[in-house]
């Protein structure tokens, strides 16, 4: 089979995807006309043609404008089956999707909206298609951590239907040490952890999210090979890294896919994962990363597998499932 069959017919999962970076220009058009939003564009073509970032800010300012769409029950179910779909297309069996409460929150638009669309969603996946589903509640890193202790009050309700929590939004300035207690507290309650480090910000949040947060996987952490006993930590421990290379270029923390650092990793052992982070931001769903890895950096087959078996040692999921797929 070919590299390209292969792409497409290897079961794979997803560990580092927003669902509200989903949000495709078309349904942002037609959400926003439903209720009314005006938006700063005049075309789904002219929304497609703002893409275009110079770092994570200048991303995130569009994220949440556009995430402002989503008002009603409805809103959420839609964007997560479209997800659910694209999982479906490219053969993703499991997804640990990522959502982020203060994003809806702070517009008025409580758990009791975004978490029953989202239910029913997943539902409907995997009584379709047999996906399985974790959802990631995720804190915004920009906003104070007592407003983070309130988010994870506020879902007790729904603390069922969550697996982890995570932090992700602007990381230069907001190191994981912020978030000690929330993540303390999180912890005891039986939640997996992760955060995003590594990605703008220097190796010492890696460190950070590491012994100050117990994190069980790193959210991007490409910039670890700035510091060699870091590697060496990340190796001994088997700690997952979830890359998401699309991402990175669009974001400019490399210039081209030809610089990116995935496969040397991979190489040195590190417990690397191919992501789409936000698909519809930055242009591709999941296969198109695995796609791009083998157009510009010539990924053979022997490192596309490693890479999908680790998306599954690096996955929740427990461990007998984990082997029925290994
Ligand atoms: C994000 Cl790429 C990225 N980094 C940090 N926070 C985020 N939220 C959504 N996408
Ligand atoms: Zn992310």
């Amino acid at each position: 089979m070919n590299l390209i069959k292969l792409i497409h017919a290897l079961p794979k999962t997803e560990l580092h995807l927003h669902i509200e970076g989903s949000l495709e220009p078309a349904m942002m058009w037609n959400l926003a006309s439903k209720h009314g939003v005006s938006l700063p564009y005049d075309s789904i073509a002219d929304i497609e043609a703002a893409y275009q970032f110079e770092d994570l800010q200048s991303f995130l300012d569009l994220y949440y404008q556009g995430a402002d769409v989503l008002r009603d029950e409805d809103d959420f179910y839609q964007l997560m089956m479209a997800y659910l779909t694209r999982c479906h297309d490219d053969n993703v069996v499991h997804a640990e999707i990522m959502f982020d409460p203060q994003t809806h929150t702070s517009r008025g638009v409580g758990f009791d909206v975004f978490m029953p669309g989202f239910e029913r969603a997943i539902q409907d996946a995997k009584q379709k298609w047999g996906i399985s589903v974790y959802l990631i509640m995720s804190f915004l890193r920009h906003l104070s951590e007592k407003d983070a202790i309130d988010t994870l009050n506020q879902a007790r309700a729904y603390y069922p239907m969550i697996k982890a929590v995570g932090l992700d939004s602007s990381e230069l300035g907001n190191p994981p040490e912020k978030f000690v207690k929330v993540f303390a507290a999180a912890r005891a309650l039986g939640f997996k952890c992760v955060a995003h480090a590594g990605e703008e910000g220097p190796p010492e949040y890696i460190w950070q999210a590491l012994d100050l947060l117990h994190v069980d996987r790193i959210d991007h952490g490409v910039r670890c090979v700035e510091d060699a006993s870091l590697m060496q930590r990340l190796k001994d421990e088997g700690m997952p890294l979830t890359v998401c290379p699309q991402s990175n270029i669009k974001l400019c923390v490399f210039d081209h896919m030809k610089d990116h650092n995935i496969l040397s990793l991979l190489d040195d052992d590190l417990c690397v994962t191919v992501n789409a982070d936000d698909p519809s931001y930055f242009g591709g769903y999941l296969n198109d990363n695995y796609r791009a890895l083998m157009t510009h950096l010539s990924m053979n087959e022997s490192q596309l597998v490693k890479l999908v078996k680790n998306s599954f040692v690096a996955s929740f999921l427990p461990t007998d499932e984990k082997n029925h797929w290994l």
